[in-house]
């Protein structure tokens, strides 16, 4: 956040004369300000500078944890009652009380539906998060048709569902494993106001991603034969403009499929991101930067820490 001085001038801005001078505005406005300090510590309020913040600060263990500090509730949406995707099920904080949350549609692979992704749901829900795990209208669907069903998807949960007065439609996402990681760029490549992008051992036959404005974590697997990083996760990552908040997570141990059951390296950098850039909470920037390091589950971490907060 841009921290203010007092009088009303920017930290960065060098002091004039001018700058110096105090106004009656600036007086005023020093006179509200420590006015509302001095309320603040009275009542010992902590109120958060993030209006999106959602949940307690977290800790290694909260990220790594099966489930986040929401209890959850899931409705299930027949493909029959929409249209541009093929239905699915929405996962979402049960409690009310803590006002909106962000939301994410998550979409699978070739020839998979939505249980292949469906550990995802109640993983994110639980951390705050509204979580739409979809069918594509065929399980045939290339990864560009994953990217439509993708954003069809967000508009019917922000407009349509029953939970859309639970969503900030102004903060969604999108993940997807393979062909539905190759759609996750696809529909940030088409919205550009999505907030944060995760392909899970994507795939697609487009490798170059200059379009996205989208802050986006690659997740590629080392032992991956049908994506492998080397043609799939490395140049997506690699031709992501640099200007971007960007990561590379490279799974050590794992395969094309490694994204189909619970995984707690994915969670938690999954979580971490989301939140970062979903929430801007930068509670989770301690959990990306200094970059991870190489690990026993990561074989390689690559990003670029300059951009947060
Ligand atoms: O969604 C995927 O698993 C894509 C990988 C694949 O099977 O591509 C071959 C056409
Ligand atoms: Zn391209």
């Amino acid at each position: 956040m841009q921290h203010l001085l007092l009088d009303g001038t920017s930290p960065r801005r060098p002091r004039t004369p001018r700058s110096r001078t105090r106004t009656a505005k600036g007086v005023f406005a020093a006179a509200l300000a420590t006015a509302s300090l001095v309320a603040a510590s009275v009542t010992g309020a902590h109120a958060a500078d993030n209006p999106y913040e959602r949940g307690p600060a977290p800790t290694q263990s909260s990220i790594e944890a099966s489930r986040g500090s929401y209890a959850t509730s899931q409705t299930s949406v027949s493909s029959l009652s929409v249209t541009g995707f093929g239905g699915g099920t929405i996962y979402y904080p049960t409690s009310t009380a803590d006002g909106t949350f962000g939301a994410v549609a998550i979409s699978p692979g070739f020839t998979a539906t939505q249980s292949s992704i469906a550990w995802l749901g109640p993983r994110l829900a639980s951390q705050g998060f509204v979580v739409f795990t979809i069918d594509t209208n065929t399980t045939a669907d290339q990864p560009a048709s994953r990217g439509r069903q993708l954003l069809a998807a967000l508009d019917y949960l922000t407009t349509r569902s029953t939970v859309r007065g639970r969503i900030d439609s102004t903060r969604l996402g999108v993940m997807g494993h393979s062909m539905g990681g190759g759609g996750s760029l696809e529909a940030a490549k088409s919205r550009t106001s999505l907030k944060a992008a995760i392909p899970l051992t994507g795939w697609n036959t487009d490798k170059t991603w200059p379009e996205l404005r989208t802050p986006t974590l690659v997740v590629g697997a080392d032992g991956d034969t049908v994506a492998p990083v080397a043609t799939h996760s490395e140049p997506f990552y690699n031709t992501l403009p640099g200007s971007l908040d960007k990561a590379y997570l490279e799974l050590r141990g794992a395969s094309h499929f490694t994204p189909n059951t619970s995984n707690t390296t994915i969670a938690k950098y999954s979580v971490s991101w989301l939140k970062r850039f979903i929430d801007d909470d930068t509670r989770y920037e301690q959990f990306l930067c200094p970059l991870p390091q190489a690990s026993l589950t990561i074989a390689e971490y690559r990003g670029n820490c300059p951009h947060t907060s």
